[in-house]
Protein backbone atom coordinates (compact mmCIF):
# COMPACT_ATOMS: atom_id res chain seq x y z
CA UNK A 1 0.00 0.00 0.00
CA UNK A 2 1.07 3.42 -0.77
CA UNK A 3 2.65 5.35 1.60
CA UNK A 4 0.38 7.88 3.08
CA UNK A 5 1.55 11.40 4.13
CA UNK A 6 -0.74 13.93 6.51
CA UNK A 7 -0.43 17.51 5.98
CA UNK A 8 -1.83 20.09 8.54
CA UNK A 9 -4.43 22.57 7.31
CA UNK A 10 -3.15 24.86 9.34
CA UNK A 11 -5.75 27.77 10.93
CA UNK A 12 -5.39 30.92 12.89
CA UNK A 13 -8.53 31.84 13.54
CA UNK A 14 -9.85 33.22 17.05
CA UNK A 15 -12.69 30.87 17.32
CA UNK A 16 -11.97 26.77 17.33
CA UNK A 17 -13.56 23.92 17.65
CA UNK A 18 -12.52 21.73 20.36
CA UNK A 19 -11.52 19.23 18.59
CA UNK A 20 -8.27 21.54 17.19
CA UNK A 21 -4.92 20.36 18.17
CA UNK A 22 -2.11 23.08 18.23
CA UNK A 23 0.71 23.27 15.65
CA UNK A 24 4.30 22.59 16.27
CA UNK A 25 3.81 23.62 20.45
CA UNK A 26 0.99 26.36 19.48
CA UNK A 27 0.27 29.67 18.21
CA UNK A 28 -1.87 28.17 15.24
CA UNK A 29 -3.91 24.61 15.17
CA UNK A 30 -5.59 22.41 13.50
CA UNK A 31 -8.49 20.41 13.41
CA UNK A 32 -8.25 19.05 9.62
CA UNK A 33 -5.63 17.27 7.30
CA UNK A 34 -5.69 16.68 4.03
CA UNK A 35 -4.38 12.92 3.55
CA UNK A 36 -1.28 12.66 0.22
CA UNK A 37 -0.43 9.54 -1.30
CA UNK A 38 1.75 9.17 -4.61
CA UNK A 39 -0.65 8.46 -7.57
CA UNK A 40 -3.96 9.30 -5.44
CA UNK A 41 -6.25 12.48 -4.91
CA UNK A 42 -5.50 14.14 -1.53
CA UNK A 43 -8.52 13.44 0.63
CA UNK A 44 -9.73 15.69 3.67
CA UNK A 45 -10.22 14.23 7.02
CA UNK A 46 -10.69 15.04 10.76
CA UNK A 47 -8.02 15.00 13.32
CA UNK A 48 -9.56 11.68 14.67
CA UNK A 49 -9.02 9.86 11.89
CA UNK A 50 -4.96 10.59 11.95
CA UNK A 51 -2.50 7.99 13.05
CA UNK A 52 -1.40 9.20 16.94
CA UNK A 53 2.16 9.06 16.27
CA UNK A 54 1.89 11.60 13.00
CA UNK A 55 -0.50 13.47 15.11
CA UNK A 56 2.38 13.45 17.94
CA UNK A 57 5.09 14.91 15.64
CA UNK A 58 2.55 17.54 14.13
CA UNK A 59 2.04 18.61 17.56
CA UNK A 60 5.02 18.49 19.73
CA UNK A 61 6.86 21.63 20.62
CA UNK A 62 10.07 22.50 18.63
CA UNK A 63 13.38 22.96 20.06
CA UNK A 64 14.12 26.49 20.39
CA UNK A 65 10.44 27.73 19.51
CA UNK A 66 9.33 31.25 19.73
CA UNK A 67 6.15 32.69 20.06
CA UNK A 68 6.15 34.59 17.10
CA UNK A 69 7.61 33.22 14.04
CA UNK A 70 11.74 34.18 13.69
CA UNK A 71 13.05 36.34 10.67
CA UNK A 72 16.66 35.52 9.18
CA UNK A 73 18.20 38.51 7.54
CA UNK A 74 20.11 37.54 4.50
CA UNK A 75 23.59 39.44 4.33
CA UNK A 76 25.25 38.40 1.38
CA UNK A 77 29.02 39.14 0.64
CA UNK A 78 29.01 38.44 -3.09
CA UNK A 79 30.09 40.66 -5.89
CA UNK A 80 27.60 38.55 -8.20
CA UNK A 81 24.46 38.06 -5.71
CA UNK A 82 21.73 38.52 -7.78
CA UNK A 83 19.29 40.09 -5.49
CA UNK A 84 21.20 43.32 -3.99
CA UNK A 85 23.84 43.44 -6.69
CA UNK A 86 27.05 43.29 -4.75
CA UNK A 87 26.02 46.12 -2.35
CA UNK A 88 27.50 43.96 0.60
CA UNK A 89 30.88 43.48 -1.29
CA UNK A 90 32.67 45.30 1.48
CA UNK A 91 32.49 43.97 5.03
CA UNK A 92 32.02 47.36 6.60
CA UNK A 93 29.09 47.65 4.46
CA UNK A 94 28.16 43.75 5.41
CA UNK A 95 28.61 44.35 9.32
CA UNK A 96 26.20 47.57 9.25
CA UNK A 97 23.47 46.30 7.07
CA UNK A 98 23.38 43.35 9.49
CA UNK A 99 23.70 44.87 12.53
CA UNK A 100 20.68 47.17 10.92
CA UNK A 101 18.84 44.00 10.01
CA UNK A 102 19.31 43.06 13.96
CA UNK A 103 17.72 46.75 14.90
CA UNK A 104 14.88 46.30 12.31
CA UNK A 105 14.28 42.65 13.99
CA UNK A 106 15.97 39.79 12.71
CA UNK A 107 16.39 37.19 14.93
CA UNK A 108 19.27 35.56 12.93
CA UNK A 109 21.61 36.69 10.36
CA UNK A 110 22.49 34.66 7.60
CA UNK A 111 26.25 35.21 6.20
CA UNK A 112 26.89 33.97 2.27
CA UNK A 113 29.65 34.25 0.09
CA UNK A 114 28.59 32.27 -2.71
CA UNK A 115 25.77 33.13 -4.95
CA UNK A 116 23.72 29.87 -5.48
CA UNK A 117 21.68 31.54 -8.18
CA UNK A 118 20.49 29.48 -10.75
CA UNK A 119 24.27 29.39 -13.05
CA UNK A 120 26.24 30.83 -10.57
CA UNK A 121 29.78 28.99 -11.07
CA UNK A 122 31.99 28.06 -7.68
CA UNK A 123 33.58 30.55 -6.05
CA UNK A 124 37.12 28.67 -4.42
CA UNK A 125 37.43 28.24 -1.13
CA UNK A 126 39.80 30.96 0.33
CA UNK A 127 38.04 33.72 -1.61
CA UNK A 128 34.92 32.54 -0.07
CA UNK A 129 36.29 32.70 3.58
CA UNK A 130 38.02 35.57 2.85
CA UNK A 131 34.54 37.27 2.21
CA UNK A 132 32.28 36.14 5.45
CA UNK A 133 34.97 35.43 7.94
CA UNK A 134 35.84 39.45 7.98
CA UNK A 135 31.93 39.88 8.30
CA UNK A 136 31.25 37.48 11.01
CA UNK A 137 33.92 39.02 13.41
CA UNK A 138 32.38 42.18 11.96
CA UNK A 139 29.31 41.56 13.61
CA UNK A 140 30.52 39.72 17.14
CA UNK A 141 32.94 42.22 17.73
CA UNK A 142 30.44 45.01 17.06
CA UNK A 143 28.86 42.94 20.39
CA UNK A 144 25.65 40.91 18.19
CA UNK A 145 25.31 38.38 20.33
CA UNK A 146 22.56 36.38 18.45
CA UNK A 147 22.32 33.79 15.72
CA UNK A 148 24.65 34.24 12.62
CA UNK A 149 24.05 31.33 10.30
CA UNK A 150 26.93 30.48 8.21
CA UNK A 151 25.60 29.55 4.10
CA UNK A 152 27.74 27.57 2.71
CA UNK A 153 28.16 23.86 0.72
CA UNK A 154 31.85 23.54 2.37
CA UNK A 155 33.52 22.20 5.11
CA UNK A 156 36.35 24.77 5.17
CA UNK A 157 34.09 27.28 4.77
CA UNK A 158 32.32 26.68 7.65
CA UNK A 159 35.34 25.43 10.42
CA UNK A 160 36.49 29.30 9.53
CA UNK A 161 33.22 30.76 10.24
CA UNK A 162 32.68 28.78 13.52
CA UNK A 163 36.31 29.91 14.62
CA UNK A 164 34.69 33.63 14.03
CA UNK A 165 31.55 32.89 15.66
CA UNK A 166 29.02 31.60 13.58
CA UNK A 167 26.77 29.26 15.46
CA UNK A 168 24.35 27.79 12.70
CA UNK A 169 24.96 26.02 9.49
CA UNK A 170 23.21 26.48 6.57
CA UNK A 171 24.00 24.24 3.45
CA UNK A 172 21.54 24.97 0.01
CA UNK A 173 22.93 21.34 -0.58
CA UNK A 174 21.70 19.44 2.07
CA UNK A 175 24.28 18.18 3.25
CA UNK A 176 25.20 16.32 0.53
CA UNK A 177 28.07 18.69 -1.66
CA UNK A 178 30.67 18.16 0.76
CA UNK A 179 30.50 15.05 2.94
CA UNK A 180 32.91 16.51 5.68
CA UNK A 181 30.40 19.23 6.47
CA UNK A 182 28.05 17.04 8.48
CA UNK A 183 30.83 16.26 11.03
CA UNK A 184 31.75 20.11 11.27
CA UNK A 185 28.50 20.52 12.74
CA UNK A 186 28.30 17.46 14.68
CA UNK A 187 31.24 18.07 16.28
CA UNK A 188 30.64 21.69 16.59
CA UNK A 189 26.89 20.38 18.34
CA UNK A 190 25.66 23.73 16.63
CA UNK A 191 21.90 23.76 14.60
CA UNK A 192 21.87 23.17 10.98
CA UNK A 193 19.57 24.45 8.03
CA UNK A 194 19.03 21.21 5.80
CA UNK A 195 17.78 22.89 2.69
CA UNK A 196 16.64 20.43 -0.67
CA UNK A 197 19.07 21.47 -3.11
CA UNK A 198 20.37 18.02 -4.41
CA UNK A 199 21.83 19.42 -7.28
CA UNK A 200 24.75 21.92 -8.34
CA UNK A 201 23.98 25.29 -8.96
CA UNK A 202 25.75 25.53 -12.40
CA UNK A 203 23.19 23.24 -13.80
CA UNK A 204 19.97 22.72 -11.57
CA UNK A 205 17.72 25.00 -13.31
CA UNK A 206 18.03 23.47 -16.67
CA UNK A 207 15.46 20.81 -16.52
CA UNK A 208 14.63 19.49 -12.63
CA UNK A 209 11.90 16.42 -13.04
CA UNK A 210 10.00 15.32 -10.13
CA UNK A 211 7.34 12.55 -9.72
CA UNK A 212 5.55 14.19 -7.14
CA UNK A 213 7.38 17.50 -6.41
CA UNK A 214 5.89 17.94 -2.64
CA UNK A 215 6.39 14.25 -1.30
CA UNK A 216 9.76 14.07 -3.40
CA UNK A 217 10.72 16.97 -1.64
CA UNK A 218 9.70 15.65 1.78
CA UNK A 219 11.31 11.98 1.12
CA UNK A 220 14.57 13.70 0.62
CA UNK A 221 14.66 15.65 3.45
CA UNK A 222 13.41 12.77 5.80
CA UNK A 223 16.35 10.50 4.42
CA UNK A 224 18.52 13.93 4.90
CA UNK A 225 17.53 14.17 8.41
CA UNK A 226 18.34 10.47 8.98
CA UNK A 227 21.55 10.50 7.40
CA UNK A 228 22.26 13.75 9.48
CA UNK A 229 21.37 11.88 12.80
CA UNK A 230 23.52 8.80 11.87
CA UNK A 231 26.16 11.48 11.85
CA UNK A 232 25.93 12.76 15.11
CA UNK A 233 23.37 15.61 14.31
CA UNK A 234 20.99 15.77 17.30
CA UNK A 235 17.39 15.71 15.24
CA UNK A 236 16.38 18.38 17.66
CA UNK A 237 19.37 20.78 16.33
CA UNK A 238 17.99 20.26 12.71
CA UNK A 239 15.58 22.93 11.19
CA UNK A 240 14.53 21.70 6.75
CA UNK A 241 14.13 23.72 3.97
CA UNK A 242 11.98 22.97 0.75
CA UNK A 243 14.49 25.12 -1.00
CA UNK A 244 11.83 27.45 -3.24
CA UNK A 245 13.93 28.40 -6.34
CA UNK A 246 16.43 25.45 -6.10
CA UNK A 247 16.37 22.78 -9.17
CA UNK A 248 12.28 23.84 -9.37
CA UNK A 249 10.50 25.39 -11.82
CA UNK A 250 7.86 28.11 -11.44
CA UNK A 251 5.23 25.57 -11.06
CA UNK A 252 7.45 23.12 -8.58
CA UNK A 253 7.82 26.23 -6.60
CA UNK A 254 4.22 26.76 -6.01
CA UNK A 255 2.70 23.51 -5.71
CA UNK A 256 5.24 23.42 -2.72
CA UNK A 257 4.69 26.66 -1.18
CA UNK A 258 0.70 25.55 -1.11
CA UNK A 259 1.31 22.80 0.46
CA UNK A 260 4.02 23.90 2.45
CA UNK A 261 2.66 22.77 6.41
CA UNK A 262 3.33 19.18 4.84
CA UNK A 263 6.81 19.90 5.87
CA UNK A 264 5.83 19.53 10.02
CA UNK A 265 5.63 16.21 9.50
CA UNK A 266 8.83 16.08 9.66
CA UNK A 267 8.83 16.84 13.35
CA UNK A 268 11.38 19.75 13.17
CA UNK A 269 11.24 23.41 12.32
CA UNK A 270 10.15 24.71 8.86
CA UNK A 271 12.15 27.66 7.43
CA UNK A 272 11.38 29.60 3.81
CA UNK A 273 13.53 31.14 1.29
CA UNK A 274 11.78 32.62 -1.48
CA UNK A 275 12.82 36.41 -0.69
CA UNK A 276 12.93 38.04 -4.14
CA UNK A 277 13.15 34.89 -6.34
CA UNK A 278 12.56 34.58 -9.62
CA UNK A 279 9.39 33.32 -9.52
CA UNK A 280 8.19 36.31 -7.48
CA UNK A 281 9.35 38.79 -10.59
CA UNK A 282 7.48 36.54 -13.20
CA UNK A 283 4.45 37.08 -11.14
CA UNK A 284 5.00 40.03 -9.69
CA UNK A 285 6.09 41.69 -13.09
CA UNK A 286 9.23 43.10 -11.36
CA UNK A 287 12.28 41.59 -13.58
CA UNK A 288 14.48 43.61 -11.13
CA UNK A 289 15.40 41.34 -7.84
CA UNK A 290 15.17 44.71 -5.97
CA UNK A 291 11.48 45.41 -7.08
CA UNK A 292 10.77 42.09 -5.62
CA UNK A 293 9.71 43.13 -1.69
CA UNK A 294 5.60 43.45 -1.81
CA UNK A 295 5.59 39.80 -3.27
CA UNK A 296 8.07 38.74 -1.06
CA UNK A 297 6.45 39.80 2.02
CA UNK A 298 3.50 38.54 0.30
CA UNK A 299 5.21 35.27 0.17
CA UNK A 300 6.41 34.64 3.63
CA UNK A 301 2.50 35.85 4.64
CA UNK A 302 1.22 32.96 3.07
CA UNK A 303 4.12 30.80 4.47
CA UNK A 304 3.97 31.72 8.05
CA UNK A 305 -0.02 30.96 7.49
CA UNK A 306 0.97 27.65 6.85
CA UNK A 307 3.36 27.51 10.42
CA UNK A 308 6.52 28.06 9.11
CA UNK A 309 8.99 29.02 11.86
CA UNK A 310 11.75 30.32 10.27
CA UNK A 311 11.45 33.36 6.95
CA UNK A 312 14.59 34.19 5.16
CA UNK A 313 14.18 37.48 3.84
CA UNK A 314 16.09 40.58 2.40
CA UNK A 315 13.92 43.01 3.69
CA UNK A 316 13.99 42.75 7.40
CA UNK A 317 12.04 45.88 8.63
CA UNK A 318 9.13 45.48 5.98
CA UNK A 319 8.96 41.94 6.72
CA UNK A 320 8.92 42.43 10.74
CA UNK A 321 6.40 45.24 10.23
CA UNK A 322 3.84 43.31 8.00
CA UNK A 323 4.28 40.17 10.64
CA UNK A 324 3.38 42.35 13.37
CA UNK A 325 0.72 43.57 11.82
CA UNK A 326 -0.93 40.54 10.27
CA UNK A 327 -0.51 38.23 13.65
CA UNK A 328 -2.26 41.40 15.59
CA UNK A 329 -5.14 41.90 13.12
CA UNK A 330 -5.70 37.94 12.97
CA UNK A 331 -5.50 38.03 17.16
CA UNK A 332 -7.52 40.29 17.91
CA UNK A 333 -4.74 41.93 20.26
CA UNK A 334 -0.94 42.43 19.83
CA UNK A 335 1.27 39.39 20.69
N1 LIG B 1 18.35 30.76 -0.97
C1 LIG B 1 19.51 31.29 -1.38
C2 LIG B 1 20.68 31.10 -0.63
N2 LIG B 1 20.67 30.39 0.53
N3 LIG B 1 19.46 29.15 2.14
C3 LIG B 1 18.31 28.63 2.56
N4 LIG B 1 18.27 27.92 3.71
N5 LIG B 1 17.15 28.77 1.86
C4 LIG B 1 17.11 29.46 0.68
O1 LIG B 1 16.02 29.55 0.09
C5 LIG B 1 18.31 30.03 0.20
C6 LIG B 1 19.50 29.86 0.97
C7 LIG B 1 19.46 32.07 -2.68
O2 LIG B 1 20.18 33.19 -2.80
P1 LIG B 1 20.02 34.64 -2.02
O3 LIG B 1 20.86 34.55 -0.79
O4 LIG B 1 20.58 35.66 -2.96
O5 LIG B 1 18.58 34.84 -1.72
Amino acid sequence: MARLYYRPLVQGDVARPPTALDLAGGGLWFSHVEVLARAQAPRVVPVDQVPPDALETLTAPRARGSSRPQIMGIVNTTPDSFSDGGLHEAASDAIAGGLAMVAAGADILDIGGESTRPGAQAVNIAEEISRVVPVIAGLRASGFAGVISIDTRKADVARAALAAGANLINDVSGFTHDPALAGVAAKAALPVCVMHGPLDPATMHLDPQYDDVVLDVYDWLEARINALVTQGIARDRIIVDPGIGFAKTQEHNLTLLARLSLFHGLGVPVLLGASRKRFIGTIGNAPQATDRMAGSIAVALAGIAQGVQIVRVHDVEETAQAMALWRASRAGAIS
